[in-house]
């Protein structure tokens, strides 16, 4: 009697211990996840070379993702305004997706096959030394 009394109450510790466990591994990942889909609102700019109006049309359309609320290339000043998700990319991502339509970063050199490729008019390397 006394022993199945005891069996039975650790019985149900068992179970709530288990209990408890499922809902926390439930728990700790739906957090972690809310907060990075969530992701913070980044603004940032940086210099993009690029000639004329194509190249901004070119540039202002590669960030025409979801996660990026706000592309502007002042085409003057050859720097892009950008406003996106911190969840949705970092900002080596949005240099990297820039540089791979032929248009050169602070911090990203298109590829010179790719640069190659541009139109004519889009040739920004002219009177650069790369
Ligand atoms: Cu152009």
């Amino acid at each position: 009697m006394k022993n199945t009394l005891k069996s039975r109450n650790q019985a149900v510790i068992l179970f709530w211990g288990i209990f408890s466990l499922v809902i926390m591994a439930f728990m700790i990942p739906s957090c972690s996840t809310v907060k990075s889909t969530k992701g913070q609102k980044l603004t940032t700019s940086f210099e993009v070379s690029g000639s004329c109006e194509m190249c901004k049309e070119r540039i202002e359309t590669v960030l025409d993702k979801k996660g990026i609320y706000k592309a502007y290339y002042d085409l003057e000043n050859h720097r892009l305004f950008i406003e996106y998700n911190s969840a949705a990319f970092s900002e080596l991502q949005i240099h990297n997706m820039i540089a791979a339509v032929g248009h050169d970063t602070d911090k990203v050199k298109a590829d010179d096959l790719v640069y190659e490729n541009l139109p004519g008019c889009c040739k920004y390397r002219k009177d650069e030394k790369w």
